[in-house]
């Protein structure tokens, strides 16, 4: 399709390939881009906040003044649970599920997130952004179970990001193919600016937190070392959406393995690694816990950590391969 086309118009382009399509999936996009717009504007407005009124006070008008990952999180609730296709949200931000309200119509999936990842780096004005999954429920009546939450991502039906970054960016996929909006924030609309994105097989950039080496486990350091000597260059910024997003598209490998601090990894399987893990694998890529496919992987419970190790599928396949101690 064009480049530029709206998202709106490559929506419904889409749809008209899979005649079976509800559009269901094509109206809560609809809300996620909306509740992505809402949060753009006030991630833009961050470095005003010391300005008008800091986080957590009162501003100049006196009003409480709320944080961007709480307001993040009730803006997409808010978008989402008026539109009949959810019946339940969980977010990295919640301790439990949000039921959609009684007067609310319910629908066939559920919705998680994470609002706003990165959120440490609001306040120097570095990338962040909101990841986002669906499942078509397992259960049935009116409200939403926890198994509902607790799939695999390989059942995963749509899944996507938006980056806030120089530009903010909207990357998703339904199983399709992955594609990229831009926001052009002068009419508020996302143009298609990366068609069927694929990523390189492998990389130039390692990202990795080095600072871990002293309580990596297993064979980490051998891989770490690996990706030095193939003259890698290492890209951490510490924020999860920005790194996979430069990755995804240059080709890189990003790991967040278990370490002695976080013996089942740091990132949480259902907010951001089955999520970006989906995303991959349709771009061509590969992820996994070093062991184990990431999109196989039973959620025990909705913060379910796990190791995550995510890119151009010769790089994972290499660190796969140290971790298991046969690198050659
Ligand atoms: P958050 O969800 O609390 O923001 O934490 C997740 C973030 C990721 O965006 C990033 O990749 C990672 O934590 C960085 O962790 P560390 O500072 O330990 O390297
Ligand atoms: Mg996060």
């Amino acid at each position: 399709m064009a480049l530029g086309t709206t998202l709106t118009q490559f929506l419904i382009e889409e749809q008209r390939k899979y005649p079976g399509a509800s559009g269901e999936f094509t109206s809560l996009l609809a809300g996620i881009t909306t509740a992505g717009k809402v949060i753009s504007r006030e991630v833009n407005k961050a470095g005003l906040i010391d300005i008008l009124g800091y986080k957590g006070k009162k501003n100049i008008h006196g009003e409480d003044v709320q944080k961007l990952d709480d307001f993040a999180n009730a803006i997409f609730i808010q978008t989402l649970c008026h539109t009949g296709h959810l019946a339940g949200i969980a977010s990295e931000e919640m301790d439990d599920i949000y039921h959609i309200p009684k007067d609310a119509p319910k629908g066939k999936y559920v919705f998680l997130m994470d609002p706003l990842d990165g959120s440490s780096n609001i306040d120097v004005n570095i990338s962040i952004g909101s990841i986002f999954s669906i499942y078509r429920r397992e259960s049935e009546g009116n409200k939403a179970t926890m198994n509902d939450f607790l799939q695999p991502g390989r059942k995963l039906v749509g899944a996507g990001y938006l980056i806030y970054g120089s530009s903010t960016m909207l990357v998703y996929t339904t199983g399709h193919g992955v594609h990229g909006f831009t926001l052009d924030p002068g009419i508020g609309e996302f143009l298609l600016s990366h068609e069927a994105i694929q990523t390189p097989k492998q990389g130039k950039t390692y990202s990795i937190n080095e600072a871990y080496q002293m309580i990596w486990q297993e064979n980490i350091a051998a891989y770490v070392d690996l990706a030095r000597r193939q003259n890698k260059t290492a890209r951490y910024v510490g924020s999860l959406v920005a790194d996979f997003h430069r990755n995804l598209l240059k080709g890189g490998i990003f790991l967040y393995p278990a370490d002695q601090k976080n013996p089942e990894g740091k990132l949480r399987l259902l907010y951001e690694a089955a999520p970006l893990a989906f995303i991959v694998e349709q771009a061509g890529g590969r992820a996994s816990t070093g062991r184990t496919r990431l999109l196989d992987i039973v959620p025990k419970k909705i913060h379910h950590r796990v190791p995550l190790i995510i890119g151009s599928t010769e790089d994972v396949l290499l660190a796969e391969k140290c971790i298991s101690g046969s690198p050659d």
